[in-house]
């Protein structure tokens, strides 16, 4: 049985993880409107695997038989200053993400549910490669720097992911 403090803290990461995917489709917008429809797929898809992990913690606390609490999603914003802008805030958002998941892994481990613990390891993986994405493509603004072409090209570049 999983205690109650845990079933509480996999249904906030789940709304972290809606949230996640609201603030992704958000950024996707955003992208849309400057143009850069490389960036605004890659941003979209992002969204979309948000979702999924979402459902990945909706299942399992419902096949631990028990409930699943949906709560409030608060409005994502929506306006951003430029590309870099948008990637430092999704570093930035990501390892916040990584932070509330290590808290929910601790707290497993404290009251000694190894199956929630098991569980969560698939999310410590993913959690390392979103940080790992997010931080190269940041990086790869800050390379470009102003140059318009070199942010044509990297828009082309990051609409490879709709297509991989
Ligand atoms: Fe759900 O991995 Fe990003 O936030």
């Amino acid at each position: 049985m999983v205690k109650e403090k845990i079933v509480r803290l996999l249904n906030k990461q789940l709304n972290h993880e809606l949230s996640s995917s609201y603030l992704y489709l958000s950024m996707s917008s955003y992208f849309e409107t400057e143009k850069l429809s490389g960036f605004a797929a890659w941003m979209k898809i992002q969204s979309q695997e948000e979702y999924k992990h979402a459902m990945k913690l909706y299942d399992y606390v419902l096949q631990v038989n028990e409930q699943v609490v949906l709560q409030k999603i608060e409005a994502p914003i929506n306006k951003w200053t430029s590309p870099l802008n948008v990637f430092q805030e999704t570093y930035k958002h990501e390892k916040q993400i990584t932070a509330s998941i290590d808290e929910l892994v601790e707290a497993a481990l404290t009251e000694k549910d190894y199956a929630t613990f098991n569980f969560l390891q698939w999310f410590i993986t993913e959690q390392v490669e979103e940080e790992a994405a997010a931080l190269l493509i940041l990086d790869k603004i800050k390379l470009i720097g102003d140059n318009k072409t070199g942010l044509f090209f990297l828009d082309r570049e990051m609409a490879g992911r709709a297509r991989s």
